[in-house]
């Protein structure tokens, strides 16, 4: 993915919030968030583009082409560092708490001087916002509970941008002589949410060419530490990279242990011990003698502790050493696995692409099926209607017939319902009963009280056209806290009506969560991971949610979208549902 297109993505979205900040022109504020999102999902890298090459992406008008253009020329944007200049770089923080707007953050500047996130804590503390207009003591609540929540996602960063920037460093490391393996380890090869920092191993017999090669790498600003076993950069995004160099008979112990989880290692070497043996990250050795006994494979640390290879997403001391033991560790659900996509849109809607381009870009995944689910009537701004709704169906039949010739891809033609406050959705059955499958996802009032939203979502799932529970928590990781419902009620729910929880692949949101999803498998749950894709690009975003589903230990048998099309559409029948007309 280029990573000039989510630069001047970010640049836009700022721009777009300081022109609201600032008291500017909404329209023109809102013309500069749609850029912002059709760049951002863009597949070609904007920094090769000109001016006439620009205006072809939807959305982007000769004013902002001309932005981007400037942007790759000078480094900057004058119109956006104008605005800059105009707002303390502190109020402009002030945006970045969930539940305050730039509206408010302005409110709380011009009238109480505020400029910074510390300020505002302590303004609330003092109980100074309480002659504000507009801000009461739940907006006070819901303000401070979004500092912790900015304040606990702390300096770690998503999972897609940290991946993004190992998979380049590996293969710059790749490239130096002498390097004879490279690999990154840490939390990202667990497929953690959030990633601290990006731990990288290399195995070569000379250090020091593999060392300096990772100084000089072009996104380095700041050679932290640097020596003969370790070096530590940080990069343009802040996130920092740990490099450590091991002998090549090393590399299995080194892998293991760099890998972790801390917890995981902790119980390793326990074992290790129990056998007279001691554990490092040069090897297994012999306690009394000191001599080596294995280190060249991860394989055969483990077996020589009398446990079979562990995979990396299970390594959290989450019950995978004692399944080990008895031989019971799940087979987990892998990428390759996955034949299809069940929950994506297009532009008809709020994605980007039209329907024929996400379609061939599924099928250039090799994918069996796909479903199309843009969103229902009910979600504020989509426009939707049934005219729309149904002239999209007939196309969709139509390319079905097309690309599911002689075993190719079948379409199945969708939507994402709306979850109303009270469980209600978006359509009466007669209508829900013309789709394929049908996903119900919770879009607004976040905040009605956990009776209520248990309640809401398990009315919800005893629909019986709805299949999905779209992003169940509506989390957004750093931003947004998962609502308070009760989930096991939910999760049993899920069970008893056929219904399946989706795992929502895009790394903002990896919802359900690997706790939640190891919960609720043991209700006896199905599961979809979906991509929820709102363009072409978005479609890749699969492997976090296999790496999501991994950690909460599920196997083929437990995910929806890995089953053969005839079984799906059986599991989308909900046990027999009345039917406008059949497909299959
Ligand atoms: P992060 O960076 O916060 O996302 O999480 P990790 O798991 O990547 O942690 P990090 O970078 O501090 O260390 C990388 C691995 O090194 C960790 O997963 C396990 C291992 N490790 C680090 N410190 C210790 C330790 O004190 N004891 C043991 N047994 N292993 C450790
Ligand atoms: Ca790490
Ligand atoms: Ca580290
Ligand atoms: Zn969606």
């Amino acid at each position: 993915m280029a990573r000039s297109n989510d630069e001047v993505a970010a640049l836009f979205q700022e721009y777009a919030d300081l022109i609201s900040i600032t008291g500017g022109d909404a329209f023109k504020a809102r013309v500069h968030e749609k850029a912002a999102r059709a760049i951002g999902g863009h597949h070609a890298d904007v920094g090769t583009l000109d001016v006439k090459g620009l205006q072809q992406i939807p959305g982007v008008g000769r004013s902002i082409a001309e932005k981007v253009v400037e942007y790759f020329r000078d480094g900057s944007v004058s119109a956006v560092e104008e605005l800059r200049a105009k707002i303390p770089a502190g109020v402009r923080q002030l945006t970045a708490i969930p539940a305050l707007g730039p509206k408010k953050a302005l409110a709380l500047h011009e009238e109480l001087g505020i400029s910074s996130v510390e300020e505002l804590a302590d303004a609330i503390h003092a109980e100074r916002l309480r002659d504000l207009k507009g801000f009461g003591p739940r907006t006070e609540e819901k303000i401070l509970h979004g500092i912790e929540l900015l304040q606990s996602s702390g300096d770690r960063v998503l999972l897609d941008v940290a991946l993004d920037l190992a998979e380049e460093t590996v293969a710059g490391l790749s490239r130096v002589t002498g390097c004879l393996r490279c690999a990154y380890a840490g939390s990202l090869r667990r497929f953690r949410e959030t990633i601290g920092d990006i731990d990288v191993l290399v195995a070569a017999t000379k250090p020091m060419p593999v060392m300096r090669a990772f100084t000089e790498l072009p996104d380095v600003t700041e050679v932290i530490a640097h020596g003969e076993k370790k070096t530590s950069i940080r990069t343009g995004k802040g996130l920092a990279i740990d490099l450590r160099v091991v002998p090549p008979d090393s590399w299995g112990a080194a892998l293991l242990y760099f890998t972790g989880s801390k917890a995981h290692n902790i119980r390793i070497r326990e074992i290790a011990v129990h056998q007279g043996l001691k554990l490092s990250e040069y090897g297994l050795f012999d306690a009394e003698s000191g001599e080596k006994i294995v280190s060249a494979t991860e394989e055969d640390v483990y077996a020589r502790l009398g446990l079979p290879w562990i995979e990396p997403t299970l390594r959290e001391d989450r019950g995978e050493i004692e399944a080990g033991q008895r031989g019971e560790l799940p087979d987990l659900v892998t990428e390759s696995d996955i034949r299809g996509d069940l929950h994506t849109h297009t532009d008809l809607t709020d994605g980007l692409a039209p329907l024929e381009e996400m379609i061939r870009s599924a099928a250039e995944r090799g994918y069996g099926y796909y479903a199309i689910t843009d969103h229902g009537p009910d979600l504020y701004m989509q426009r939707m209607t049934d005219e729309r709704m149904v002239a999209q169906r007939d196309q969709v039949r139509q390319l079905d017939r097309a690309y599911g010739k002689g075993g190719g891809m079948r379409l199945l033609h969708g939507v994402e319902l709306n979850i109303a406050p009270d469980g209600g959705v978006d359509w009466p059955d007669g209508f829900l009963a013309g789709f394929d499958l049908c996903v119900a996802s919770v879009h607004s009032h976040f905040n009605q009280d956990r009776g209520t939203l248990t309640r809401r979502i398990v009315r919800a799932c005893e629909n019986p056209y709805v299949n999905i529970i779209g992003h169940p928590t509506t989390r957004i990781l750093g931003k947004r806290p998962g609502i308070d419902a009760d989930l096991d009620e939910i999760f049993a729910a899920c069970a008893r009506t056929g219904t399946a929880l989706e795992v929502n692949a895009h790394p903002d949101r990896l919802d359900l969560r690997d706790e939640d999803i190891l919960r609720a498998r043991r209700h006896g749950v199905k599961f979809a991971i979906d991509s929820d894709a709102h363009s072409t690009l978005h479609l890749a975003h699969m492997r976090y949610g296999v790496g999501t589903a991994q950690r909460g230990w599920l196997t083929k048998e437990d995910v929806i979208n890995v089953w053969p099309h005839t079984r799906l559409r059986r599991f989308l029948d909900k046990g027999g549902r009345p039917k406008r007309h059949s497909v299959s």
